[in-house]
């Protein structure tokens, strides 16, 4: 079956056929160009490229005349077999050719011997065992009857040939069936009976044909097709009749393969398969007059809502799937390209609350954070590479911003920070901002990472959060973690130092600045 680029190619192969009929009239066309060898032969070699590359069933190429000679079709040969073409077919005609339902009686024919030599040089120079080199006789299109067709037809059987294409421009199949009976097997005759289209396909079965190539059929249907759409859209100017009389883009999706290469993104794409939560219901009072009508993380720092900067961070570590539980003045955040939550009473409930709003977004691994926490694309990058079902990263230089006069999340792990620290090892043991200062080993940045498991044990968690009061009301991010630990979760912790903001005040958003 003909096949003229990557999609007709697949069409062919997904319908049954065995092999495919690269043909040169069907590429020319469907390049805008005449079957004259307008489009050179490496422009046929890209198309037969993407046709290889769509499939795995045998390509026989319509080579034409081979481009030349017998020096033109050496090459030719090797450049088929580099792409993984399987056989290609050459006509005794001379460089450049027409079509042969063209003005057939008026093209010259090749001299026999010198074309001989054409297929000898072709297969001398195949490195591939079983390419395939099919000798196209054109003795009865050019008009000269079946002593000469089968003169030429043995000259090249001699040359080598492994297979004989008799071809003819009549609508009755008389040529191709006397060929048939005075060549009887020497070697495998193909044929092309696009004009003979009213013979049934078992008188060519019956008269031992090895091969029948349907030659130009997807390239004209494709054109039918085609019109109809313009002409009906050009007509309508509406697509409603149109919809449903083309392929859906889901098929178009499915043609290209889409599914192999979400999952090839999952295996080998850092970030894609993550997801990102950010709880921006606060307020942030500490903001006075500049959160009266809009939730803290849309508070411009350096000309940009603060979301906006962690928004584009996240995005640079290739996390995309992101999304925002809202909270105060929630019409505000409005920004593009984000799956939004709401918390709908921001006024009385706490952290876990709100992220229990963002339940649908927790499936799989995903990334929680604040939205005024700022950070550098490592610290995101550290959390994704990490395999535990819990991890949170801590910044061990918590005393060099202790001093100022702020709520912090100061934690207790299995082991302080130090040089020798085996990191793979350090868990999380309790989060508050009221521990002792002998028992703080670092403060926790404000980023909690879940795995699959992890996110579902969290989505138990929420549960039990929305329908207790209590927690609803009181429980935060430290709380939240807090009990994962009790009921007997492995926090693993990931020492860092600075690089990171939460923004707090005012001078804090002046700070912020570096992190744009
Ligand atoms: C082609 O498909 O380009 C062929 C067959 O060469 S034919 O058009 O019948 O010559
Ligand atoms: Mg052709």
């Amino acid at each position: 079956m003909e096949a003229h680029n990557g999609l007709s190619a697949k069409i062919v192969e997904e319908a049954g056929f065995p092999a495919i009929w690269a043909s040169g009239l069907s590429i020319s066309a469907a390049l805008g160009v005449r079957d004259s060898n307008e489009a050179s032969w490496t422009q046929v070699l890209e198309a037969l490229e993407f046709m290889s590359d769509a499939t795995r069933i045998p390509i026989l190429v319509d080579g034409d005349t081979g481009y030349g000679n017998f020096n033109t079709m050496r090459r030719l040969v090797r450049k088929l077999e580099q792409r993984g073409i399987a056989g290609v077919c050459i006509e005794d005609k001379v460089f450049p050719k027409t079509n042969s339902f063209l003005r057939g009686t008026t093209q010259p024919l090749a001299d026999v011997a010198e074309f001989a030599g054409r297929i000898k040089a072709g297969k001398d120079a195949q490195t591939v065992e079983d390419f395939v080199i099919v000798a196209r006789v054109e003795a009865f299109v050019a008009g000269w009857g079946l002593a000469e067709a089968m003169k030429r037809a043995e000259a090249y059987r001699l040359a080598g040939a492994d297979a004989i294409l008799i071809h003819t421009a009549k609508s009755f199949p008389d040529e191709l069936l006397a060929f048939k009976r005075e060549w009887g097997d020497r070697l495998p005759v193909v044929i092309v009976p696009t004009k003979c289209y009213a013979t049934p396909t078992e008188v060519f079965q019956e008269a031992g044909f090895s091969v029948v190539i349907w030659a130009n059929h997807m390239m004209r249907s494709s054109i039918s097709a085609m019109q109809q759409t313009a002409r009906a859209l050009y007509r309508d100017q509406s697509l409603a009749a149109i919809e449903d009389r083309v392929a859906p883009l889901a098929e178009v999706f499915r043609l290209q393969g889409a599914d192999e290469l979400a999952a090839a993104e999952r295996r080998y794409l850092p970030g894609s398969q993550m997801r990102a939560v950010i709880l921006g219901a606060a307020r942030g009072p500490e903001f006075g007059e500049l959160t009266r009508d809009r939730p803290k993380c849309m508070v411009e720092m350096a000309g940009e809502p603060i979301l906006a900067h962690i928004v584009r961070a996240y995005r640079a570590t290739g996390i995309r799937d992101l999304s925002v539980v809202r909270g105060h003045r929630r019409q505000v955040i409005d920004l593009e390209g984000l799956r939004y939550f709401d918390n709908e009473e921001p006024d009385t409930t706490h952290e876990a609350f709100s992220l229990s709003r963002a339940t649908p977004a927790l499936h799989g691994p995903a990334l929680i954070s604040y939205g005024d926490v700022l950070f550098r694309k490592y610290v995101v990058q550290q959390l994704v590479d990490t395999e535990a079902d819990f991890a949170v990263m801590v910044d061990a230089q918590w005393r060099e911003s202790r001093n100022r006069e702020r709520y912090a999340d100061y934690v207790t792990c299995s082991l302080p920070f130090s040089r020798s620290t085996s990191f793979s090892q350090v868990r999380l043991v309790e989060v508050s901002n009221e521990l002792p200062e002998e028992q703080i080993h670092g403060e926790w940045m404000g980023f909690l990472k879940v795995s699959e498991r992890g996110s579902e044990v969290l989505r138990g968690l929420l549960a039990e959060v929305e329908h207790d009061a209590e927690k609803r009301a009181h429980m935060d991010m430290g709380g939240l973690m807090n009990d994962l630990i009790s009921r007997g979760e492995k926090i693993r912790v990931i020492y860092t130092t600075g690089n990171w903001l939460d923004v707090d005040s005012v001078d804090d958003l002046l700070l912020g600045s570096e992190f744009t």
